[in-house]
């Protein structure tokens, strides 16, 4: 068929499939939401379905992708922690005939390409997140200098990597906005709060505050407040996500805007998996589209989040 001529491995169509997701951590309520996503999606889509956990670490999420190769899964599911060393992994299911797709992060596409070695990435296009979170900041701040700190994802990652260069490239050149810094907190809570701790006694004069996403922009804003600061009215945080803790912080006036980054992966995982199993050629990335949450719509959709 279509995928053998391209060199995937091909998949049978029949009524239930062993498939494997390799979850990166739990440590934080949108890996879990994803997790619980394909979980509830299993039934429906005729899987069995294998979940492992690498607790944060990108050895042990390739030695759970190798563990279930072992297995004989018919699919992986995989969102590869860094961009580079989950490739060999890839390229082993690949070997053992087991197609893979990658779900909310991708790989370095110079080493490892969609249609040649995975058959789709499915997620979002982190570098709009990015630069949808400067328009908003641009747009809305009000102040005479924006001094910022960014608070960055995990490092090598590939929504790390995107939301930094879609957010510094849309404020390159204006001289109304400067980084003071910009240093990872892992899409951590806790890392997120002290490495705020840390940096705002470097740089006290910091009125932005730029996450990679909601987890390190609560983090910040526990931080802010325990320093004596008004999150809101002092310092101003732009984030990216769109949990229920983000969009309670909206509605408290403790946070500007969340630009969303859906983690609910099983209905679209199950659908391009039947695609690809009736001989459909799967576009190379299979693209989620992402709204804007703000004060105009929090309260609207506290209820839908996670
Ligand atoms: O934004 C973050 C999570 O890979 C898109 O990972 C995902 C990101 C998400 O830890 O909260």
């Amino acid at each position: 068929g279509v995928a053998q001529a391209q060199g995937l491995p091909p998949l049978e169509q029949k009524d239930s499939y062993t498939v494997g997701f390799a979850q990166s951590e739990s440590n934080n309520p949108w890996r879990i939401a994803e997790t619980k996503s394909f979980q509830d999606t299993a039934e429906s889509c005729g899987w069995n379905l294998i979940v492992t956990d690498a607790g944060g670490s990108a050895a042990k999420q390739v030695a759970d992708v190798d563990s279930m190769i072992a297995q004989g899964i018919d699919v992986l599911f995989l969102p590869p922690r860094e961009e580079s060393p989950l490739i060999p992994a890839v390229m082993r299911a690949q070997a053992a005939g087991i197609p893979t797709f990658l779900v909310d992060r991708s790989v370095d596409e110079a080493v490892a390409q969609a249609g040649t070695h995975y058959v789709a990435f499915l997620g979002s296009d982190f570098v709009d997140q990015g630069r949808r979170a400067a328009e908003y900041m641009i747009e809305n701040f009000e102040g005479e200098q924006g001094l910022i700190i960014q608070l960055e994802g995990t490092t090598g990652s590939s929504p790390a990597n995107d939301r930094k260069s879609g957010f510094d490239e849309a404020i390159a050149g204006n001289e109304k906005f400067q980084i003071l810094e910009s240093r990872t907190g892992d899409f951590a809570r806790d890392e997120g709060r002290r490495v705020m701790e840390t940096l705002l006694q470097a740089h006290p004069e910091v009125n932005i505050v730029y996450a990679h996403n909601d987890e390190m922009a609560i983090g910040a804003i526990q931080a802010l407040e325990a320093a004596g600061r008004k999150p809101g009215e002092d310092v101003f945080v732009y984030s990216i996500d769109g949990t229920r803790d983000a969009l309670q912080a909206i509605i408290d006036g403790k946070m500007e805007v969340t630009v969303e980054s859906s983690p609910f992966f099983g209905p679209l995982a199950c659908e391009t998996m039947k695609r690809y199993a009736a001989g459909e050629t799967i576009e190379p990335w299979v693209k989620v589209e992402d709204r804007i949450f703000t004060a105009e719509n929090a309260a609207e959709h506290i209820g839908e989040a996670y």
